[in-house]
This record gives structure tokens, C-alpha cells and sequence, in this order.
């Protein structure tokens, strides 16, 4: 083994398992990709873990120091865990951490893809596994999370607050490249594009031009467009006919955490933060939250942080690895080695010991 490792690749990952079940994935995860790189031996990981969570902020009175972003600009890839804990506002949370990170280090596109996994089972009535195969492109550097906007005659009967939405032609032009390109590379060559440009008259108008401008340079890709709300219905009532999906920050945050739903649980869904310049480290993470109910109990799904981990390793290179992990995890979801959200009686640990014993094989 150390004549292998002799000449295999480091790569530096920042981990922040953040709060509740965040902390308990994270170290799943790691687990996971340490089992893999030393399986392998082709590629090594080099984990520094950052103490940034709503604990150390109650403690600290901040989540990242000063320099933190610059920091993160180091390493070749981010891990995140989850952010949010019930005695800090959400917001707070939330803008202290992810939002900063994914725009600070250019992460425009948040890929999400969602499927059924082996051994589990859509709670849509007649959705087979082939039925439901998509990946969501969410718009990560603007939009409704923008940030812009505040509050005036706060504490009056007259508290007027303004939650600013801001759409500018380059990001739309690059989110939607990126969105066609994904499309053009699946099979089905199938992008639909979500917006509420019936109701929000200008940004989302704006969105709609840009989606007509870019489909242009796709000829080869067939293309449909969804208000927000049908687009819910479509998605439980016709999920065999979406594939790729584009759309905005918020709409694209929802309509990922249904996607999640549909396809068994919010515990296997995966996300990456892309810079797809590469200047910048990118950021993986499952999508769920801290889930604090069950935090420390050991009970949390390992499965979208794994899946999450999965991708790490596909965007610093290894599709190969990335698949073959995946299919360690179907071949543990598949044998029936589950959590209860998916219908199973297992613990993380366990989870996460029968993917290791797999990657072994
Ligand atoms: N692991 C992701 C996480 O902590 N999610 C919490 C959340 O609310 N995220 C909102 C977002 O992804 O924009």
C-alpha cells in the first residue's frame, strides 16, 4: 500500500459539520471517504475540521472568523454538514455561514440531483424507480437570497420590511448555460425551466428572455416552461416527464426538498455548491437541515452526506470512484440496510460500517 500511496494525489478538504445531525453525517462521511481513498489508493484526503457552528457562535459570538473565507480559499474542496440550531434565528445561522461561503467563493450553481435508490420506494402511488430520475440546477449567487432590502418602523404597528429580489442578465446567462449543458449531457436531452413570471413582472421576465436567448445555442435540446406552482403538480402527478430542471434560488431550494420527498426521504439528497471556474474551492453538502429532534442519537441517514461525498469525488476527478461509491451505497440501501426514514430499523453507524464493508469487497 505505500508504494501506492507514494503516488497518489492529496487533496486538502475543509469540513464543516456545523450543527445537530450535521456533526453526525459529517463524520459518517469522512469515514466513508477515508475507507475509499485508502480502498483505492489512488487519491488521498487531507480533512481540516472547522469548529464553525451555532454552539461556538452562542459561545464566540461569531460563526466564521474574519479571515474564514480566505482560509476556505486553500483547500481544494469544502464538506459541509448543516446549519441551523433552534436558540439562534435562522437567518443569522444561515447568513453567517452557507450564504457568505457559496457567494464569497463564486459557487453559482447548486447541483441537486434526485432519484430512487435500490431498496427504497417513492411514496407516490405507480412512480417505479425509472419514473423519477432528475437533477435540479438552482440558481446559488442571487435571486430571492440576494440579501438585499430591511426593515423600517420595526416594533410599531406599522413594521414594513422589504425582502429585495435581484435577477441580473450575467448570472441568468451562466446558471442557464450551465442548466442546458446538464441537459445535453443526459440522455433524454430534456430541460424545463420554473419561474412565477406571471405574478413577479420583472426579474422573473428577465429570467424567461434569457432562457429563450440561451435555448438557442441548444437546438438539440427540447425545452418546456413551468410556472412554480403547476410545476409542484407536475412533479407528483407527471414525475416521468421531468429530467433536468432549472430554476431560481428559492424556487429551486423548494422544489429540491419535494424532489427529495418524492424520491423516498430528504436524508439521501445530495448537493454540490459549484464554482464551475474552479478558482474557487467548491462545497458539497446534503441538503436537509440540522434536523435538531434527533441530533446525537445516532439515528440520522448517512446516505445524502455519502451521496454528497460521492460527488466531492467526481468533481476533483475520480468519476470513476464516485460511481463506484454510489454503487456501494445502493448495494447497502438495496440489502435493506436503511434508516427508518426510509422504512428501515438501522442507525448511522451501521449504515455506514455495511458502505465501508462494501467499498472493501
Ligand atoms: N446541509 C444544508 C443545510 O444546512 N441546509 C439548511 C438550509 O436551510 N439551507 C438553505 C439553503 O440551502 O439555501
Amino acid at each position: 500500500p505505500s508504494a501506492i500511496h507514494s503516488t497518489s494525489k492529496v487533496h486538502t478538504i475543509a469540513c464543516i459539520p456545523g450543527d445537530g445531525i450535521g456533526v453526525d453525517i459529517t463524520e459518517a462521511a469522512v469515514q466513508v471517504l477515508q475507507k475509499l481513498s485508502q480502498t483505492l489508493g489512488a487519491f488521498e484526503f487531507d480533512f481540516t475540521t472547522f469548529d464553525w457552528s451555532s454552539e461556538k457562535y452562542k459561545e464566540r459570538g461569531w460563526y466564521m472568523p474574519e479571515d474564514g473565507l480566505e482560509q476556505l480559499k486553500k483547500f481544494d474542496a469544502i464538506y459541509f454538514g448543516a446549519v441551523g440550531w433552534p436558540d439562534v434565528p435562522d437567518h443569522i445561522s444561515l447568513w453567517s455561514l452557507i450564504l457568505p461561503i457559496r457567494k464569497a467563493l463564486s459557487q453559482y450553481v447548486n447541483v441537486r440531483p434526485t432519484r430512487i435508490l435500490r431498496g427504497t420506494e417513492s411514496p407516490l402511488m405507480k412512480c417505479s424507480r425509472s419514473d423519477l430520475d432528475w437533477i435540479i440546477i438552482r440558481e446559488n449567487s442571487e435571486g430571492e437570497y440576494s440579501g438585499q432590502g430591511g426593515t423600517t418602523h420595526e416594533n410599531t404597528p406599522f413594521a414594513t420590511a422589504t425582502e429585495v429580489s435581484i435577477f441580473t442578465q450575467p448570472a441568468i446567462e451562466r446558471i442557464m448555460r450551465f442548466a442546458f449543458e446538464t441537459a445535453k449531457s443526459r440522455p433524454r436531452k430534456k430541460l424545463t425551466m420554473v419561474t412565477k413570471s406571471n405574478a413577479q413582472r420583472h426579474g422573473m421576465v428577465l429570467w424567461d428572455k434569457v432562457f429563450y436567448q440561451i435555448k438557442e445555442e441548444y437546438p438539440d435540446v427540447e425545452t418546456d416552461k413551468m410556472l412554480v406552482d403547476a410545476m409542484t403538480v407536475r412533479m407528483v402527478l407527471h414525475p416521468q416527464s421531468l429530467d433536468t430542471i432549472v430554476a431560481t434560488n428559492l424556487h429551486a431550494d423548494i422544489l429540491s426538498d419535494l424532489a427529495a420527498a418524492l424520491s423516498g426521504s430528504i436524508g439521501i439528497a445530495p448537493s454540490s455548491n459549484l464554482d464551475p471556474t474552479r478558482k474557487n474551492p467548491s462545497m458539497f453538502e446534503p441538503i436537509h437541515g440540522s434536523a435538531p429532534d434527533i441530533a446525537g442519537k445516532g439515528i440520522a441517514n448517512p446516505v445524502g452526506a455519502f451521496w454528497s461525498a460521492a460527488e466531492m469525488v467526481r468533481w476533483l476527478g475520480y468519476g470513476e470512484a464516485a460511481d463506484g461509491l454510489m454503487e456501494c451505497i445502493e448495494n447497502v440501501t438495496g440489502a435493506g440496510i436503511k434508516t427508518k426514514d426510509l422504512g428501515g430499523f438501522e442507525g448511522t453507524k451501521r449504515v455506514t460500517d455495511a458502505v465501508c464493508a462494501e467499498i472493501e469487497k
